[in-house]
Formats: structure tokens, C-alpha cells, sequence
């Protein structure tokens, strides 16, 4: 269905050559107009929640409320909590991420409003109220799945009232100390939050919404997808990529090198993680934002030299090999180096950041279906067979 226009989504638009604009604002636009925390410089991903939803920057103050709201309500019902723990540390953590979202149903309202009768013209506003719920939810799932598969399994903080999104869920995990690393965790969930309505986590969200699932059940199910390696898996995909090639390479990162093992990758009948795109034909603005976070803060970190050399190489390699309409990187190529020179090493881990911060993009969609009353999404299929017989009818004028 790749090309095929066929789906409304009001928060982003993606142009294949500039790439993503929210609500009409590149990246760049974003960062310079959104509401930042006190002496930080990246924009907070709840103010995107709120231009995502309602098109407008909010205000410093109506950012600062919807934080202390989001805080307010971290708190996980005893049985998600159980959920999590009993979950055994082989199970990949955004197997055990859609596990617990998928048990936070408990708390929907849309569910028990559907239940009692409720009009469907009112139905956008317990939508509204289980996806504030469940954004307010999400650093507490994502930290206590990292703390439990690697490391004591307890919290290192609580939710504290007084801070932004990002900086709690940097302190939960663990990482509270270091600003720029709250810096990051900021920058990442806005930019990984929303990227039109095709890609498969928010298509899957608005399909499984569209039957008047609740936004919990509609969420994991993108999260299910998100979950694969083409999709926000890549990101893992990426950093197990490098660490192979920098073993096979001994520490050669020369461009040459680099090729040779583009090119084995490409041989054996593989894809080349975090590069090519359905829809871009460009560099992502995302890996952009990424790289500039890296030349300002960390430049001569040997593994952001090595995805620089990649850069350089990769995208000539895959033009050669000629099958990729894209041979530019997507956001997922650089988004774990990052990670690691933070000493977030887990790479099992990040495609849960990327859930938690495409939930910033997928539930004010959501609201805005139930508000319009969106129908259930069905399209026709027919069988092999039939498609055949459709092809020769044309072919034959009638
Ligand atoms: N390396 C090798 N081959 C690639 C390639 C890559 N990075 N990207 C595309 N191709 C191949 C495809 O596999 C396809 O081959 P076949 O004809 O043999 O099936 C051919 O080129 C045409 O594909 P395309 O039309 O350019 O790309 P698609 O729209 O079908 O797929 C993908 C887009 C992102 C899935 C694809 O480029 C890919 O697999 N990339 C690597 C994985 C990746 O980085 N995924 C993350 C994408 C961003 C994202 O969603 N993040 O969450």
C-alpha cells in the first residue's frame, strides 16, 4: 500500500525530501518554539502532546500544569506493577512494555463509559482521559522493566511533582544526575513521538482504535509493531550492527573497511539497520537533530565516529547495490549511540523509549477520531486468484 493516500492525521505530515513537520513545525521550529525545563534547551515532549492535539504552542504555565498532571497520576495499580515484576528477564523488554500497557485496561474509562451506554459523541472525552492516564504512565513501566531485567529491580526515585516528563523518566531509570542526559531524554521523546499516520505503531494504534478499543488495548498493539526489527526495533538492530562490525574490523574504521562490511551485510541477504525509508528520501531530520545533540556534546566519542564514517559510506554502498529507493539514515541509525555514552548500554532496551515517546504522537490522534466519530477501518481484499482475473480484464480493455 506503499504511495496509497487513504488515511486523516492531523498532528504530523512527512515530506520524503524535508521530512517530518508537526502541526506545520520542522524539528528546528520545535526546538527554537516549544516550552523548554528551567535552564534546559530542548523542548519538552508534553508541549508537543499539546500542539499535536489541539495545533497550538501552549504556554510555559499550560506546559508546567500538564506536567504536574502527568506526575500526579505515575502512580501504577498494584497488579501492572506485579505484571512487570514477575516477568522473567528473558523476555524482551518490549515484549513485557506491551504486556503491562496491555494491563492498564483495568483503568479505562472509555471502557466502563462504553460499557454503561455512554453517547458517542462523549467518547473523545474518556478517550482523552485514559490516554493522559496512560502517557502519565509510561516512565514508571519503561523504568521498572530497565531496572528489573538489568539491574536490582528498584526504582533509584519516585515521580517528583515538580519536574518535567523527561526528567523523571531520566531519574527513574537512573540516570538523574547527569543534565544532559535529561537533555536527551527530553529531545528523544519529542522526536521519536510522531511521523505521520502510515508507519506501522500509528497505523496500528488508529486500526485497533477504529474498532472502539480502548487506548491502552490500542496502544500495545502499536507498541506490538513498533516491536519489529524494520520498525523501532532498528534502533536495537543498529548498535548490535556496530559492535559486530567494529569486532570483524578490529578497530579499522577506515571508510574502506567500512565498505567491505557494507557490502557483506548487503551479500548475505541482509538489510543495513537504520538506513532506508518508506516514505523519505533524504537524510532524516530526526537523525540530524540527533547528530547535532552529538557534535555539541559528545564529538569525539569514538562510536559517534564511527556512525559519522557509516554516513559517508553507506548511502554511496546502497545506491551501488540498487535496491533501496532510500540509501539515507533514518532516526534509528543514531539514536542508541547516544544512549551509550550516557551509559544506557542495554540496546534491548531502547526500542521502550521509543514506545513511550510514540505515544506523544499516537494518542492525541486517537482523541481527534473519537471527536470526529472515524468509522471502523476495513478495507476490501480479494484473493490472489481474483486480483489475477482483475489484471487481465484491464489488460484486455474491459
Ligand atoms: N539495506 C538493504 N536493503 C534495503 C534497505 C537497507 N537498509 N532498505 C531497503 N532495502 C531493500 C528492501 O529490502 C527491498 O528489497 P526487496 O525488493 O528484495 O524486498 C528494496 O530495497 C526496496 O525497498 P524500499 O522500497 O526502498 O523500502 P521499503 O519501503 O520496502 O522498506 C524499510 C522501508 C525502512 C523497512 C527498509 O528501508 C529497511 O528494511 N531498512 C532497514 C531497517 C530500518 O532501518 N528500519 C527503520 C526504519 C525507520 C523506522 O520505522 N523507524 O522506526
Amino acid at each position: 500500500m506503499r504511495g496509497i493516500k487513504g488515511l486523516v492525521w492531523e498532528g504530523s505530515v512527512l515530506d520524503p525530501i524535508e521530512g517530518i513537520r508537526f502541526r506545520g513545525r520542522t524539528i528546528p521550529d520545535i526546538q527554537k518554539e516549544l516550552p523548554k525545563a528551567p535552564g534546559g534547551e530542548e523542548p519538552l515532549p508534553e508541549a508537543l502532546f499539546w500542539l499535536l492535539l489541539t495545533g497550538e504552542v501552549p504556554t510555559e504555565a499550560q506546559t508546567k500544569a500538564l506536567s504536574e498532571e502527568l506526575a500526579a497520576r505515575s502512580q501504577l495499580p498494584k497488579h501492572v506493577e506485579e505484571i512487570i515484576d514477575r516477568s522473567p528477564s528473558h523476555l524482551h523488554p518490549m515484549a513485557q512494555f506491551s504486556i503491562a500497557v496491555t494491563a492498564l485496561e483495568s483503568e479505562s474509562q472509555f471502557a466502563k463509559a462504553y460499557a454503561k451506554g455512554v453517547h458517542k459523541s462523549e467518547y473523545w472525552k474518556y478517550t482523552y482521559e485514559d490516554s493522559i492516564e496512560l502517557l502519565a504512565k509510561l516512565p514508571t513501566i519503561a523504568a521498572k522493566i530497565y531496572r528489573n531485567v538489568f539491574h536490582d529491580g528498584k526504582l533509584p526515585a519516585q515521580v517528583d511533582g515538580k519536574l518535567d516528563y523527561g526528567a523523571n523518566l531520566a531519574n527513574m531509570l537512573g540516570f538523574g544526575g547527569n543534565q544532559e542526559f535529561l537533555e536527551l531524554m527530553r529531545l528523544y521523546l519529542t522526536i521519536h513521538s510522531d511521523h505521520e499516520g502510515g508507519n506501522v505503531s500509528a497505523h496500528t494504534t488508529h486500526l485497533v482504535g477504529s474498532a472502539l478499543s480502548s487506548p491502552f488495548l490500542s496502544l500495545a498493539a502499536g507498541l506490538n509493531g513498533l516491536a519489529g526489527p524494520l520498525h523501532g526495533r532498528a534502533n536495537q538492530e543498529v548498535l548490535e550492527w556496530l559492535f559486530k562490525l567494529k569486532e570483524e574490523l578490529k578497530g579499522d574504521i577506515s571508510k574502506e573497511a567500512i565498505e567491505k562490511y557494507l557490502w557483506e551485510t548487503l551479500n548475505s541477504g541482509r538489510v543495513v539497520p537504520g538506513y532506508g525509508h518508506a516514505v523519505l528520501r533524504k537524510t532524516d531530520p530526526r537523525y540530524t537533530a540527533q547528530r547535532e545533540f552529538a557534535l555539541k556534546h559528545m564529538p569525539d566519542y569514538e562510536l559517534f565516529k564511527l556512525v559519522s564514517n557509516i554516513y559517508e559510506v553507506a548511502p554511496g554502498v546502497l545506491t551501488k547495490h540498487g535496491k533501496t529507493k532510500n540509501p539515507w539514515p533514518n532516526v534509528d541509525s543514531h539514536s542508541g549511540v547516544l544512549l551509550q555514552y550516557y551509559g544506557l548500554t542495554e540496546e534491548s532496551f531502547y526500542t521502550v523509549l521509543f514506545g513511550v515517546s510514540r505515544a506523544f504522537g499516537v494518542l492525541p490522534q486517537l482523541i481527534l477520531d473519537r471527536a470526529v466519530g472515524m468509522p471502523i477501518e476495513r478495507p476490501k481484499s480479494f484473493s490472489t486468484e481474483k486480483y489475477i482475473e482483475l489484471v487481465k480484464n484491464i489488460k484486455a480493455g474491459n
